[in-house]
């Protein structure tokens, strides 16, 4: 249902007929809490997020579009985190399998000032969903709608925070041997070694060319978060640390031991549309005892 959020901002609360539930602000187009049947909460949301226009909300889903980072001339990834979004009662039928009946629509389109500083026009929509097993699963749909025969290119990502009990005691499994572009090399290629990732210190990489799908282990909650997708080749890795951490306002100076960004992207190859033309990307996320998913 629509209800009011904090500091008054509109969210809609999703609840699946078994118990897990879900929070999606209309500002942003934001996922903020995912919860599992148990009612745990399985996304990171700072403590100290600010919801308040123009900063986008610390922790939880955000979306970045049509710019991930700062590659290009646009705001740090992009302004569609940073704008309040519709709800779309009337969408195209969406070609997907889910038979989730507990589900939201949104829309987001360029205002005159957003066409100034990126002169496309665009139909963003957003479908969250929560299956049947409380997997929470987010599919858009961006379509050109250009009218002056202009093809436009754009990068993507789901910037998901995990909750997890302690980053130092975390796997991710999934990414072994893959090259990834260093940010803290200067964006430099490398390739990363056979095993599985652990975390002891800053990382934010972008792994390229990833496989559908990717496993977070938590070993204190035996939890295992898997990220399944489609359309986005890409995946980033992100824990700020300690230094970092203190110079975010917007984020608790011992917070980064208790989360993790794992996104589902498309930044290597932007993505360029025709107009008349739509790109997928499909994210689906289940936590799952890590006693099923070590075999797997
Ligand atoms: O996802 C990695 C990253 O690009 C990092 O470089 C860091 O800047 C992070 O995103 C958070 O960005 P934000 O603009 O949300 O503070």
């Amino acid at each position: 249902e629509v209800c009011k959020g904090v500091n008054g901002l509109e969210m809609v609360v999703l609840r699946e007929a078994r118990g897990s539930s879900a929070e999606v602000y209309l500002y942003g187009g934001h996922v903020t809490s995912w919860k599992n049947d148990h009612g745990e909460e399985l996304l990171f949301l700072s403590s100290k997020a600010i919801f308040k226009p123009p900063k986008a909300i610390r922790g939880g889903i955000p979306i970045c579009f049509p710019q991930f980072s700062n590659h290009g001339s646009l705001e740090q990834h992009g302004f569609a985190r940073n704008r309040i979004w519709s709800i779309d009662n009337d969408p195209p039928p969406f070609p997907t399998n889910s038979s989730s009946r507990a589900f939201i629509d949104l829309i987001l389109r360029p205002t005159e000032d957003d066409m100034k500083i990126w002169p496309h026009s665009f139909e963003f929509r957003l479908r969250v969903a929560l299956g049947p097993g409380g997997d929470l699963m987010l599919t858009s749909r961006i379509r050109n709608t250009n009218s002056d025969g202009k093809p436009f290119s754009f990068t993507f990502a789901y910037h998901t925070y995990f909750s997890v009990s302690d980053i130092c005691e975390v796997r991710v499994e999934g990414l072994e041997t893959l090259d990834y572009l260093d940010n803290l090399q200067n964006k430099e290629r490398f390739t990363e070694q056979g095993d599985a990732i652990t975390f002891e210190a800053e990382i934010d990489k972008i792994y390229l060319s990833t496989p559908t799908k990717i496993a977070i282990l938590d070993h204190e909650k035996k939890r295992t978060f898997v990220l399944r997708k489609d359309g986005l080749p890409d995946a980033v890795v992100w824990n700020p640390w300690d230094k970092k951490a203190k110079t975010m306002a917007d984020f608790g100076d011992e917070e980064y031991k208790h989360m993790l960004c794992v996104e589902a992207a498309a930044i290597e190859k932007p993505v360029t549309l025709k107009p008349g033309e739509e790109w997928r990307g499909r994210l689906e996320l289940s936590a799952v005892p890590s006693s099923y998913c070590s075999g797997q």
